[in-house]
């Protein structure tokens, strides 16, 4: 053990959380993980049976006969927006607000449960008119909103598998989506309305569907966000006369657990995005466990996930785990800063918050503003409702980690640093506020149930204190399903041979000798994390060398920043001299806002770099661990013997 580890901080839970918390102390979590070893599959049936409502109860627990592709209570029937909502009626919360929606401009609308279900209704029969059915994907394209929640939960209701694209994805990823999702229907915004701008949606669907390919959507639904001008075509419908004269009940769609409830498209090592398929049963499980027990939900809480329904963290934390437990939330359209980088502080004051969940980008760049313009620093404003704080996206760094304990936490708020992904459904390694000792920087243990390891390459367990490949040595009911379309890649994606049967993470981590507690070190593939958005280093480059006029070759790197945690380097050769000075600017410029257009702004490089080539091995290979020392500014200090061009390196080290 190095002395380090002996100095390491650590914060014991507070008594005030730890009584009466879900999970109340370490012992009780060492119980639920000795239940979970002692007998897997009944463990998970016995949460199935008191976390989800079922239509027709299971009887098979774990199908894992067709390895890796695993079935989970796949003989029960459900369906997800009744756990969501109805229950909640049912149960006596019909008035009891589900939704605080904050608008871009500050504007405050209050759902209640009852409301939510019969927004949810009208539109469920508003989709059933226009033909949508169980089975069939629906592509979401639209602004935070309580609209968008209710497109999600619609399609929940009918059994139609909904793929949410990120509003801020340019027409050709989301055509790519539609196309691969087979999407029957998109349902969009006119407009969003962000950091006080009008931004197009409507407007980049029509111009997806023209690029080709998306012969599949029969209708694009649209509500009107902003009034602003939109073209309009014979497959547009408004969403508000699609809904109005839509009676406020519909009998819900009862599903297998394993019905494919979503599909949301995330970044991998390869060019193409792959469709992550989830089900209904295991995934909502999840959501609803995971949601009370790592944030120590309560009946009176008021809960704040940050993030944007076009990612994972949206889908979990937002649509389904909050509204699957009962509680209030808040959903917030804007950006954190407008109208200054004190909207999330005033935004917890107004409305109580008391459990709060965002990215370490966000805090990182939070404490910069508070630094650059003092008025906007957390100690301006009350944040006394808060209990507990939450973490998610990317590893959190424990400066930043201690500046959102002590200026936003007060220092009395446990951070549950989650470490999960788009795959897990829900989190996977995590502290429970009122049983883990924190050490910042560490998402410290599994969640209860989570059989999570570090092995090396042969799948060999590494001992503690020693660092290896993150795995999950067996199936979970909020798992992957499936890549949509392509097995074969999921296979290869997560279960490789070497593995013995593990799921691989794609992360790199290490767990401390003293504690066994887990930290994550990054990816180990070809993924880059950019503000907690994962970003395809293949799909950039694909994007780059989509500009055939101008772009010859490039290669994409990751090259840690400050504030977005990874920042994205290219380096590229053109297909006229390596231009320098302005010239290189101008054509710097142009090459970003063409990712940005293949792609979307979050993948535009930061730095480009241009050569006459790029370090290749004698074989041609492109040796990109040289350029990720360039792109650091370091010294090369590798081997670069195997090089056919070693002058090249000097080159690319120029700055534009
Ligand atoms: C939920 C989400 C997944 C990747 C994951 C890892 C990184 C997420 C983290 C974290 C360290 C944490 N990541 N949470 N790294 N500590 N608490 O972010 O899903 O967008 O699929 O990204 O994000 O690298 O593999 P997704």
């Amino acid at each position: 053990m190095s002395s380090a580890e002996h100095t390491t901080k650590v914060y014991p839970p507070p008594a005030s959380i730890v009584q009466g918390a879900h999970v109340s102390g370490m012992e009780a979590y060492r119980k639920l993980c000795a239940e979970a070893e002692a007998d897997y599959e009944g463990y998970w049936a016995r949460l199935a049976r008191e976390f989800v409502v079922w239509k027709k109860p299971f009887t098979k627990v774990l199908n894992a006969s067709d390895a890796p592709f695993y079935k989970w209570f796949e003989d029960g029937t459900l369906n997800v927006s009744y756990n969501c909502l109805d229950r909640n009626v049912e149960e006596g919360r019909g008035d009891k607000v589900a939704i605080i929606f904050e608008a871009d401009d500050g504007q405050v609308t209050r759902v209640t449960y009852r409301e939510l279900l019969e927004k949810t209704c009208r539109m469920a029969n508003g989709l059933r008119e226009l033909g949508v059915k169980k089975g069939d994907r629906v592509v979401i394209y639209m602004p935070m909103s309580v609209e968008g929640v209710v497109a999600m939960q619609a399609c929940a209701r009918i059994g139609a598998t909904h793929s949410v694209v990120f509003g801020g994805f340019s027409a050709q990823s989301l055509r790519d989506r539609i196309e691969d999702a087979g999407a029957v229907m998109v349902i969009t915004a006119d407009e969003q309305m962000r950091g006080g701008k009008q931004l197009p949606l409507k407007a980049i669907v029509d111009e997806a569907i023209g690029l080709g390919g998306c012969d599949s959507v029969r209708h694009v639904v649209v509500y009107r966000r902003t009034g602003g001008q939109i073209a309009w075509t014979s497959r547009d419908r408004w969403l508000h006369e699609l809904v109005d004269k839509q009676p406020s009940t519909c009998e819900p769609e009862w599903v297998e657990a394993e019905h494919p409830l979503f599909l949301l498209y995330t970044s991998g090592s390869t060019g193409k995005p792959k469709g992550v398929q989830h089900s209904s049963g295991g995934y909502l499980l999840h959501a609803t466990l995971t949601t009370k027990w790592t944030f120590d939900l309560k009946p009176d809480d008021v809960f704040w996930c940050t993030a944007d329904i076009g990612w994972v963290t949206g889908h979990t934390y937002i649509t389904y785990g909050p509204l699957a437990n009962g509680a209030t939330e808040i959903v917030f359209e804007g950006v954190p800063t407008y109208p200054d980088a004190g909207r999330f502080w005033k935004m917890i004051q107004q409305h109580k918050a008391t459990i709060f969940y965002t990215a370490p980008t966000a805090i990182r760049s939070l404490i910069k503003a508070a630094e650059a313009n003092p008025s906007t620093h957390p100690r301006h404003y009350d944040l006394g409702s808060l209990r507990i704080l939450g973490s998610v996206g990317e590893p959190i760094n424990p400066a930043a980690w201690e500046w959102y304990h002590e200026h936003v936490g007060g220092g009395r708020c446990p951070i549950v640093d989650t470490w999960w992904q788009t795959e897990t459904g829900g989190h996977m390694i995590t502290p429970l506020p009122g049983a883990t000792p924190l050490v910042p920087g560490s998402c410290t243990l599994p969640f209860p149930g989570i059989m999570a390891a570090i092995v090396d390459e042969t799948g060999q367990d590494v001992p503690n204190g020693h660092g290896g490949i993150l795995v999950i040595k067996k199936p979970w009911p909020s798992m992957i399903r499936t890549i949509w379309g392509d097995p074969e890649r999921f296979k290869k994606s997560y279960y490789p041979a070497e593995l013995k049967g593990y799921y691989l993470a794609g992360d790199g981590a290490s767990r401390d000798a003293e504690r066994g507690y887990f930290t994550i070190t990054g990816r180990i593939d070809d993924v880059l994390n950019v503000s907690g958005h994962r970003m395809g280093t293949m799909e950039i480059e694909s994007a780059l060398v989509s500009h055939t006029e101008l772009v010859a070759e490039a290669a994409v790197v990751g090259r840690p920043d400050e504030t977005t945690g990874e920042a994205i380097v290219a380096f590229v050769v053109l297909k006229r001299p390596r231009p320098t000075g302005e010239e290189a600017k101008q054509i710097a410029n142009e090459l970003r806002n063409w990712v940005a257009k293949e792609i979307g702004p979050i993948a535009k490089p930061k730095d480009i770099r241009f050569g006459d080539n790029l370090p290749k091995t004698r074989s041609g290979k492109i040796m990109r661990r040289l350029l990720r020392s360039i792109a650091k500014g370091e010294a090369i200090t590798q081997d670069t013997s195997t090089l056919e061009n070693p002058a090249i390196l000097e080159q690319l080290a120029q700055t534009n």
